[in-house]
């Protein structure tokens, strides 16, 4: 059993001093212009950046952080949502060994619910990686088709353990995304120490 959650998390020998060992790897999925970019932009450099230009194939940080005293270094990957690149077959390799993916889609376009079956078709489900569930743009009036109770079946639908609505715009659970990514992760990563 404990080997089994070796496959999330890379050990580097040796990436300098000041760097956390352990890099747990985040994958960010959803439709094209949900904000994902913007997101995990906001939260490395505290700016609203309204000029993203659309991610081509799949972004990548690494991203050195605390929480609760410990650290931790996330490997973020940001996957391009533009339809050519989910039929390119390549996010199911993305996503393989991620202790998070998170799943992002817009407040302000009920479609972009829809599109979340595709990218949890791409999560890898026998490493049991946890869903975090993201409602972007809500600082922008929110589609009416977008209930309480859409949200609600959406979380279960997807087994997401918390359900977090963010702007980039305002910053609105920007921070709380990636604190609960570092929680989550370094509770798993407990767990093979
Ligand atoms: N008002 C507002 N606009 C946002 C927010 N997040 C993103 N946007 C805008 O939405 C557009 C798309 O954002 P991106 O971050 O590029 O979206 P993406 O999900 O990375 O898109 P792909 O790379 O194509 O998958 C950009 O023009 C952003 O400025 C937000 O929280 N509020
Ligand atoms: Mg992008």
């Amino acid at each position: 059993m404990i080997c089994y959650y070796k496959t999330y998390v890379d050990k580097l020998p040796c990436w300098g001093a000041s760097m956390s060992k352990i890099i747990a790897k985040v994958v960010f999925g959803g439709d094209g212009g949900v904000g994902k970019t913007t997101l995990i932009q906001r939260y490395l450099t505290g700016e609203f950046i309204d000029t993203t230009k659309l991610t081509i194939g799949v972004g990548f940080h690494i991203h050195q952080m605390s929480h609760q005293g410990r650290d931790i270094s996330l490997s973020v990957w940001d996957c391009g949502g533009q339809e050519q690149f989910k039929q390119m077959g390549i996010f199911d390799n993305y996503f393989r060994g991620a202790l998070v993916a998170v799943l992002m889609f817009d407040l302000t376009r009920a479609l972009s619910i829809g599109g979340l079956n595709t990218w949890y078709g791409f999560v890898d489900k026998n490493t049991k990686t946890d869903v975090i569930l993201v409602g972007g743009k809500s600082d922008l009036p929110r589609d009416p088709l977008i209930a309480d109770d859409i949200v609600e079946d959406t979380i279960k639908k997807y087994n997401a353990i918390r359900y977090i609505e963010t702007s980039s715009a305002n910053g609105l659970g920007v921070e709380l995304v990636f604190n609960e990514i570092a929680r989550i992760s370094l509770d798993k990563i407990s767990e093979i120490d």
